[in-house]
């Protein structure tokens, strides 16, 4: 499918290790944990831990200032000559934190300006941001989209935060939903690449993940990736606790198989932390906590 793509779009994409395939063999990326709050609950989420829309639950990241972040961005590329992307992608929301995540944006593209910008968002925010984003220079964004349907929306998200309340149930769901895909939707108008994500919750959206990446792709999403949850009750998810499993490897490929029908579908995701740096599966985000990176000044 990516020979049907044009010639800048395959530029685009060609030094991203998590929007090509190939990239991912000679390209890094790194993650700023600049964004601590979010303004949704997912079930299969615990706050303790780094935001399972881009991030396997692992060890509480060390939160940075803006300028904590750019400094710790400058080291690692200075040290690591592969990199080429610097995503923003939790603890929380990358919009729940629009402070951080943008005075973080504006001070590298001031000072690392061949840096690609990625941001990954649950979307509630995003309509609100897309110019924002698009002043930024952000050339790729993720959303977490689970479903396009409330019903399934309200297993899933038991709140939102929103207009400064609380919303609960399906209402939540609709609104989190019509957010998620205005914003893909203008996101794509603007010429910015989008992937989705999806997190694979089996018995609750597992067959529903085959519409969502049939609207994804209509709308114009260049990559969808589908993730299984990771559902463990030592990390205190409700869904963990509540005992849903997550897919197994077999079940996983299945359904990534059969969305593929429709669009490039993403099989090289490693989940990484909100503070992961490195090439895709590898994390030496130890080797530049801030205290080296202040040593390394
Ligand atoms: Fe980070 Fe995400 Fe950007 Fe990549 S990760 S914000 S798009 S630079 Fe990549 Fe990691 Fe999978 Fe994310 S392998 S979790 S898809
Ligand atoms: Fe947790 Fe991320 Fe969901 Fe927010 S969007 S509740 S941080 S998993």
């Amino acid at each position: 499918q990516l020979d049907e793509l044009d010639a800048s779009v395959t530029q685009r994409v060609q030094d991203h290790p998590c929007y090509s395939e190939e990239a991912h063999k000679y390209f890094a990326r790194m993650h700023v944990a600049v964004a601590p709050a979010c303004n949704i609950q997912c079930n299969y989420c615990n706050r303790k831990y780094d935001c399972s829309n881009e991030s396997r639950p692992g060890v509480v990241s060390e939160v940075l200032t803006a300028a904590q972040a750019v400094k710790k961005t400058l080291a690692v590329a200075a040290a690591i000559p592969q990199m080429s992307v610097l995503g923003i992608a939790g603890p929380g929301d990358a919009l729940a934190n629009p402070e951080r995540t943008f005075e973080t944006f504006a001070g590298l593209s001031e000072r690392a300006p061949d840096l690609k910008l990625c941001l990954s968002t649950n979307g509630l925010m995003l309509p609100q941001y897309v110019d924002k984003i698009a002043d930024y220079h952000v050339d790729h964004v993720t959303i977490t989209i689970n479903c396009i349907d409330p019903d399934i929306g309200a297993q899933i998200y038991p709140w939102i935060f929103w207009n400064h309340r609380r919303v609960t149930g399906r209402e939540a769901s609709e609104i989190l939903i019509s957010q998620q895909q205005k914003g893909l939707e203008m996101l794509v108008a603007r010429g910015i690449l989008v992937k989705v994500n999806s997190v694979m919750i089996p018995g609750i959206n597992d067959q529903h993940l085959k519409e969502v990446s049939r609207v994804v792709r209509a709308k114009g999403a260049f990559l969808h990736n589908v993730m299984p949850l990771i559902s463990d009750p030592v990390h205190g998810t409700h869904f963990g606790l509540t005992g849903q499993r997550g897919p197994t490897q077999q079940e996983l490929k299945a359904l990534q198989d059969e969305c593929a029908g429709d669009m490039n579908m993403m099989r090289h995701c490693q989940q990484c932390r909100a503070d992961a740096v490195g090439m895709l599966g590898e994390d030496r985000g130890a080797e530049f906590t801030l205290e080296k990176v202040e040593a390394m000044q």
